[in-house]
């Protein structure tokens, strides 16, 4: 395939990677094409990766065999060094229970989403070698009365932990059902104090290209990730702050050191190893929905009768199963989550 010529070539055939990899890379070596050669290294997007994004721009092979060096033994050897491993594994939350099986840990830590590092879901975990996870801060900022940084180790002993057990649905109609550990983003909220020009919240995942191999040579995603929630929707009961998973802390590819949990939304709508939450005006921008307005909509709740443009959205492969099962509105969760939503937010892709 022609887009071939922009990527390293450790990268896997086509017919071994997913449609949402084949779709977004093909889509950009078109956008590539069309923007003329200089923007075959660069992207669309390079002016916003810093320095060092554009000085290993195009050293691939390179970037491969650093990342080769420091390849992780197996899955769950990706696990930080954490200051907090007392408070694993938390007290498990009885009023979340589950219509399936726990998805098996193995599974569940060789089948991510993780584009900084990897497009093909399989092989995100032997890249992430080079990510220093822990120590983390978080920045909380924009229209809050306590902004500041703090780390994450102080937020997990501050608010204590708990274990939830949630479905979580992909966009691309996959599902998995996991044990998560953390706190609700409410008790963040809380301590954060939003002021009441606050309308919404806005996260940001990190950004170091020396570490992700994915943000230096996929220059056309805008990095670094950012995602957004409506404050009622982040005040939700539902909404979880997860630093662990499977009663541990997170493995990097799970997004350590803390990432954001929606199991009524779409998975990209929760950010993983983020370094930012903001209070906001207005509705902020996010990047699916930067990279396809038409696709990913701000709100993307789980729902059977809105189908992607490209698939049907009626029903989720069960990973690892092979089974499948009928989508549920919110994922099942609208006890929960339906009154945040007008009835015609649900008739289109919102
Ligand atoms: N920073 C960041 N967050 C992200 C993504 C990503 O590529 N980068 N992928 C999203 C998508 S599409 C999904 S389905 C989930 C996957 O989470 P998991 O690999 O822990 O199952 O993470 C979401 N959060
Ligand atoms: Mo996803």
């Amino acid at each position: 395939m022609a887009n071939i010529h922009i990527h390293p070539g450790w990268l896997l055939p086509e017919r071994e990677v997913t449609p949402e990899f084949v779709y977004w890379n093909r889509r950009a070596f078109l956008r590539a094409v069309g923007m003329g050669a200089a923007a075959l290294g660069l992207g669309g997007c390079g002016p916003r990766l810093g320095g060092p994004a554009e000085r290993v721009q195009g050293d691939g092979a390179k970037a491969a065999s650093d990342v080769a060096a420091m390849e992780p033994k197996d899955p769950l050897d990706t696990i930080p060094p954490t200051p907090t491993l007392d408070l694993y594994p938390a007290v498990r939350d009885p009023r979340f229970e589950l219509d399936r099986p726990v998805t098996d840990r193995i599974v569940a830590a060789t089948h991510n989403n993780f584009y900084e590092f990897l497009t093909d879901k399989k092989g995100v975990w032997r890249h992430t070698g080079p990510f220093r996870a822990r120590p983390w801060t978080v920045e909380i900022a924009g229209l809050a009365e306590h902004t500041g940084t703090y780390d994450v180790a102080d937020l997990e002993r501050e608010f204590g932990l708990e274990e939830r057990l949630y479905r979580f649905r992909c966009v691309e109609a996959w599902a998995i059902a996991v044990p998560w550990t953390g706190f609700p983003l409410r008790k963040l909220i809380a301590k954060a104090q939003p002021l009441s020009a606050a309308h919404y919240v806005r996260f940001v995942s990190f950004l170091r290209p020396d570490e992700a191999i994915g943000q230096r040579t996929q220059s056309w995603y805008p990095w670094p990730y950012y995602e957004g929630l409506r404050l009622d929707e982040a005040m939700n009961e539902l909404a979880f702050v997860a630093t662990g998973i499977y009663g541990a802390p997170l493995p990097k590819q799970h997004g350590a050191p803390i990432r954001i949990a929606l199991p009524w939304k779409y998975g990209f709508k929760g950010p993983k190893s983020i370094v930012r939450v903001e209070f906001v005006r207005g509705q902020p921008r996010t990047f699916w929905n930067d990279l396809a307005t038409d696709e990913y909509g701000f709100y993307s709740n789980i729902n059977p009768d809105v189908p992607h443009p490209r698939w049907s959205q009626k029903t989720e492969e069960v990973v690892g199963t092979g089974e499948r099962r009928p989508t549920l509105l919110f994922n099942g969760y609208g006890e929960w989550v339906g009154q945040l939503y007008d009835a015609k937010l649900l008739t289109y892709r919102s």
